[in-house]
């Protein structure tokens, strides 16, 4: 069976973004006007998941990626999504104080499942060198097992696959 890939990570920290750098055009999208866009400064906002088709360069391997809705009420889809995902990518903001909490979420979540999803975290937004080591050590404490954390641009096609591939390498058989 394709791998599924699931992406992760509060409203607005680019799980859209990183899908379309990943499949261009070919993304069934489920945009919607942002009725939250006082909150939140984005004209367009994801409802229901959604999914694209990734090919990885370097094995030729093909995968499937979801991007889940970041909103609260979505949670029942969220917890859908993670009940079939080979592995996870959470993305978040590492300068944001609740983004442990988000990432910590997953982790836990993703641990009671067997078998386990792989995760890897996403620091989706510049950050400096001592805070995201910082952030690391602090999430592999909490969580009690080594968690990937990668710096990544999710605009950049490139650094988007260099997830994949990493990811995919730490999959359950
Ligand atoms: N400044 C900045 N903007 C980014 C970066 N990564 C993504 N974005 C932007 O943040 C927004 C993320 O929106 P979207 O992908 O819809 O987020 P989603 O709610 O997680 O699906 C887009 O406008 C991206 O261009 C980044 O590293 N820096
Ligand atoms: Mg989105």
């Amino acid at each position: 069976m394709t791998p599924r890939i699931v992406l992760f990570g509060p409203m607005g920290i680019g799980k859209t973004t990183a899908i379309r750098s990943l499949c261009g055009d070919a993304l069934s999208s489920c945009e919607v006007p942002n009725l939250a866009a006082t909150m939140e400064a984005k004209p367009t906002t994801t409802v229901g998941a959604e999914f694209g088709v990734v090919r990885l360069p370097s094995s030729d391997e093909e995968l499937h990626v979801y991007g889940s809705p970041g909103q609260d009420r979505f949670g029942f889809l969220r917890r859908w999504l993670l009940g079939f995902a080979a592995g996870v990518l959470v993305l978040v903001d590492v300068r944001e104080p609740d983004a442990l909490g988000h990432a910590m979420s997953i982790v836990t979540q993703a641990a009671a499942l067997d078998p386990s999803p792989a995760v890897a975290v996403l620091a989706a937004r510049a950050v400096d060198r001592s805070q995201l080591e910082q952030f690391s050590r602090t999430l592999a404490e909490q969580a009690g097992m080594a968690v990937p954390v990668l710096e990544i641009d999710v605009r950049d096609r490139a650094q988007m696959l260099d997830a994949l591939e990493l990811l995919v390498a730490v999959l359950p058989d």
